[in-house]
């Protein structure tokens, strides 16, 4: 009883922290998608290639969420977008008062598309409401189809599923149907994309998604 009401109190004061995070995004008038999956999904990688096929559509910028290290943010401040890294120093996922402090270094007024990459994990990262407008999370097709059904929350979260390094699936016994149909028995408006940021299949309609998000949410729809 006692555990259960101190997570409660946590969640109340991180859906407050949302709240004003989402207040300062309208005004900013920037989308922020909140980009999860299990530890090294493929999320930066993403990125990488997201940053430099949207510089020239859309001013672009990444709030990346790791234990340790800048490493991500290295690799995706190399192609030219603003990146700032938060550090949890252990903490599993990133909650709504760690992006309200990387957000003053960010200005998001100077952006229309805010990703913000959350820590690689399946689980928690899907609890805490950032204020962003849309979650979406990649799953590796090198985890396994089982994992909508075992790891529930993150499917019935996000808007979108991308189901990511498609290249390897020759060499695997990953049944796409499968994974979508239990992930959809979840979140039947699950949208869906395929991709692999290795050979570039899929990369074109996830920036279009991205662009139609954008406008979606610009115009107030
Ligand atoms: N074959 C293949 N490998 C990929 C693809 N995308 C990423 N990888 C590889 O997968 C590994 C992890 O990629 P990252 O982009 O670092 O994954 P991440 O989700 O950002 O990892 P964390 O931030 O640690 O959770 C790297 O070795 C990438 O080169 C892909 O589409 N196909
Ligand atoms: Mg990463």
């Amino acid at each position: 009883m006692i555990e259960l009401t101190i997570e409660r109190g946590l969640l109340d004061d991180n859906d407050r922290a949302a709240q004003v995070n989402r207040d300062r995004f309208r005004k900013a008038g920037v989308y922020v998608l909140n980009l999860m999956s299990g530890p090294g999904a493929g999320k930066t990688t993403l990125l990488e290639q997201t940053a430099q096929r949207l510089r020239d559509r859309l001013r672009m910028g990444v709030i990346v969420g790791d234990i340790q290290t800048s490493r991500d943010a290295d690799r995706i401040g190399r192609h030219g977008v603003p990146v700032h890294q938060i550090n949890t120093g252990g903490g599993c996922h990133l909650d709504a008062r760690m992006l309200e402090a990387a957000l003053d270094a960010m200005d998001p007024a100077s952006l229309d598309l805010l990703i913000v990459e959350n820590v690689g994990n399946l689980v928690c990262p899907a609890e805490f409401d950032l204020g962003e407008h849309d979650k979406a999370m990649v799953l590796s097709v090198t985890e396994g189809a089982d994992k909508p059904a075992k790891y529930p929350l993150m499917f019935c979260q996000s808007r979108l599923m991308i189901l990511g390094k498609v290249d390897l699936l020759p060499y695997l016994d990953f049944d796409c149907d499968a994974a979508i149909a239990d992930a959809r028995a979840l979140n039947p408006g699950l949208e869906v994309l395929r991709l692999s940021s290795k050979t570039g299949e899929g990369l074109e309609a996830w920036t279009d998604w991205l662009v139609g998000r954008w406008r979606a949410v610009r115009e107030g729809r």
